[in-house]
């Protein structure tokens, strides 16, 4: 979606200033790739640039068994299925809606547990007593790139017998103790969607630990045949063609740098927010390498007037475009509202999150001096 502002102010930015921008590697990086492509005619089904595209992203993320995916949602929903979940799943309602649709899509009910204040992670401690005889397996979101628990939450699943998928969508390059953030939980899903740090255009990949369930995941996601005369599971059309990975290897070339130059913006952001009256900056947790996907800020409405909703209308008027991610909550949508599990009694963390974060600009093209101008705007708020 592409906003305009209808009004702007005389102090506006020129030119909208949007939440990201996707990378762009420079354009002869792709077309020498699209040749290749060319020569060969082999547009997609495994090709050469799929394979070379797969290896290199395993080898960049540091994990053992990357199966590369059209999309982050279909990744995903080919993950339910290879880990034969089924009743009920407990998953964040802070997330992007993908996360609870794909249950929905393999006929699992979403079951929502609260999140926790600092990283607005999935509680750990909470998930244990939404655990019924139905329940088969957690689905968890690194938010905003920012780790979940993932010792507690592989305790309860230990203990209770379940299946855990994270879904990784904002947490590429992520490291936790110099582990690649993909392998915790049986399977982990990324997104290489246009808006996210590293992408594909549209783009996503499944992560897993063993052989068996990698070579099950690439059967799945080529509608289970093994050869021109056997099909062995009905799987689904889940291939990243060779154009996606010609983008793909061109963008990993530049996502390094596209990183430091978001550090740095983020440091200009922490540094001119500082000490703000009822704004809190994003938590900074330690052993853990972050990759600067999203610059989110909690906005604590204290009667004032300056409110999240007060700063994202009025950053409009100056081109700038922010965002609410995540609100409403997916517990609140029409289509899960009902269910026991999006009491809002049950999600008052939740609840409170969605009504007071607010993403703001990072992309590397951005410079340092359009941030400090967006903070002076926030300051200039109050
Ligand atoms: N799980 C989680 C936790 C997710 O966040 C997502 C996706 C998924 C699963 C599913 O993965 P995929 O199936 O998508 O691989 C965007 C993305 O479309 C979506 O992929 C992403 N999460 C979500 C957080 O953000 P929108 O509707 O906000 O995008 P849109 O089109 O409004 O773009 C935002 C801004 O980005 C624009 O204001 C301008 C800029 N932009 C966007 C596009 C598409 C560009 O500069 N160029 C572009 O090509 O959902």
């Amino acid at each position: 979606m592409k906003e305009r502002s209808p009004r702007l102010a005389p102090e506006a930015f020129e030119e909208p200033v949007y939440v990201t921008r996707p990378i762009l590697p420079d354009l002869r990086a792709f077309t020498a790739r699209l040749e290749r492509i060319w020569e060969t005619r082999w547009f997609t089904n495994k090709g050469a640039l799929h394979e070379e595209f797969g290896t290199e992203l395993a080898r960049y993320l540091k994990v053992p068994y990357l199966s590369l995916f059209n999309n982050g949602t279909i990744a995903l929903l080919t993950a339910c299925r290879c880990l034969e979940l089924s009743g009920e799943v407990i998953t964040t309602p802070f997330t992007f809606p993908a996360t609870p649709h794909v249950l929905t899509w393999n006929h699992i009910t979403p079951v929502f547990c609260d999140i926790e204040p600092r990283t607005m992670n999935m509680d750990a401690r909470r998930i244990e007593p939404l655990i019924t005889r139905e329940t088969t397996g957690i689905l968890a979101v690194h938010v905003y790139g920012a780790p979940c628990d993932v010792q507690a939450i592989r305790e309860v699943a230990v203990r209770r017998g379940l299946k855990v998928i994270y879904d990784a969508a904002h947490a590429f390059g992520v490291e936790v103790n110099g582990e690649g953030i993909g392998n915790f939980g049986d399977v982990t899903m990324m997104s290489f969607h246009a808006t996210k740090l590293f992408h594909t255009a549209e783009g996503g990949a499944l992560i897993v630990k063993d052989p068996e369930r990698h070579a099950r995941i690439e059967l799945m996601k080529n509608f289970g045949i093994v050869s021109e005369e056997e099909v062995v599971l009905p799987g689904i059309n889940g291939k990243m063609s060779e154009l996606h990975a010609a983008l793909g290897l061109a963008v990993l070339e530049c996502v390094s740098g596209e990183m430091e130059k978001r550090k740095r913006l983020a440091e200009v952001y922490r540094q001119s927010l500082a000490n703000m009256e009822n704004l809190s900056l994003p938590c900074e947790i330690p052993g853990v390498k972050s990759n600067y996907q999203y610059f989110v800020v909690r906005i604590h409405p204290d009667g004032s007037g300056f409110s999240r909703d007060y700063v994202y209308e009025k950053l409009k008027e100056y081109n700038v475009f922010a965002r609410k991610y995540f609100f409403p909550l997916c517990s609140e949508y029409g289509h899960y509202a009902r269910l026991p599990s999006s009491n809002p009694r049950g999600l008052p963390q939740a609840l409170k999150a969605s009504r007071e974060v607010l993403c703001l600009p990072i992309y590397g093209d951005l410079k340092p001096e359009d941030v400090r101008r967006i903070c002076s705007i926030i300051k200039s708020l109050r």
